[in-house]
């Protein structure tokens, strides 16, 4: 992670939860392990509209090759270049009806309702993330970006393709929420600005691990699988380490109880994001050339 080896010793399989199993068995997993992760919750006719619609835009900016839905790298961008700018244009790639109809469908919201028991919404803002080879993303947890609003906002992470554990993943932490240090620290934060002091742990995930005692957790998802998890599971996403250059393409989106008021920086169809500045914020609006940054 982050170029640092993780010994195969502190790796371990994320546990699978079934869609047929009751929704009081999916809530009780829920409290105890902070997550549930679910094999091909979306069909690969779903993704695949989702990949050619996401990186169809992208080949047309000159980042990805021919043909678009293989998701290959060609390690140019010419998105700089375009008319409506960065943020703009990253709004409107985050707004396609193929990637909506999955992120934010009635199969997404059925699942998520099973798994809050309640009626739930979910937050219009999407971080959308293409992620090259090279790119990862740092532990940390997710309550200082949304934590006004509700108390129960999940994050609901789906893969829109295969990503094998070299191409990376979605990793969490087990048992980090009982971690009442980082997770006492992360509740006092409420990110706002650039200005806010960096919530992702720099420290070597491997380390962690090793001191608390704990597996890091990830799997090899494949096309449609979704892992949600609350704001106090600490998480990060594995290196792409993809030798054909393989872009590793997920959505986290927030689901909440309807009933409870919601951050309006997520709210709308040209929301204002954490900080402020729209979709142009997100990593996933720098053309792909450029490193991400880490808040
Ligand atoms: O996909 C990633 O790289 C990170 C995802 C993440 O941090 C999240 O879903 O909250």
């Amino acid at each position: 992670m982050q170029g640092r080896l993780l010994a195969p010793e502190l790796l371990g399989d994320l546990s699978e939860s079934l869609i047929d199993e009751s929704d009081a068995v999916l809530q009780t997993r829920f409290a105890d392990e902070q997550y549930l992760f679910f094999r091909q919750v979306f069909d690969r006719q779903a993704i695949e509209a989702v990949r050619e619609e996401v990186f169809g835009r992208l080949l047309s900016v000159g980042e990805v090759e021919a043909p678009a839905a293989d998701g290959i790298f060609t390690g140019v961008s010419h998105r700089e270049s375009v008319k409506e700018g960065l943020g703009q244009f990253w709004r409107s790639v985050s707004s396609g009806q193929a990637l909506r109809d999955v992120s934010h469908g009635a199969v997404a919201k059925d699942l998520l309702e099973r798994i809050l028991g309640v009626p739930a919404v979910a937050h219009d803002y999407m971080f959308l993330r293409p992620a090259v080879p090279g790119r990862s993303t740092h532990l940390h947890y997710d309550h200082p970006f949304f934590a006004r609003g509700s108390s129960q906002i999940v994050t609901a992470w789906t893969a829109y393709g295969d990503i094998p554990v070299n191409e990376g993943p979605l990793l969490v932490v087990d048992q980090s929420h009982r971690f009442d240090d980082l997770v006492t620290a992360t509740q006092a934060v409420d990110y706002e600005s650039n200005e806010t002091p960096l919530v992702q742990l720099m420290q070597d995930p491997a380390e962690l691990a090793r001191q608390r005692g704990v597996k890091l957790k990830t799997a090899d998802f494949r096309a449609g699988d979704l892992i949600v998890f609350s704001m106090t599971l600490l998480h990060g996403s594995l290196d792409n380490c993809s030798q054909e250059g393989r872009i590793r393409l997920s959505s986290d989106v927030r689901w909440q109880p309807e009933a409870d008021p919601v951050d309006p920086r997520y709210l709308g169809d040209d929301p204002p994001g954490t900080t402020g500045a729209g979709y142009g914020e997100l990593n996933g609006a720098k053309p792909l050339t450029i490193n991400w940054h880490q808040r």
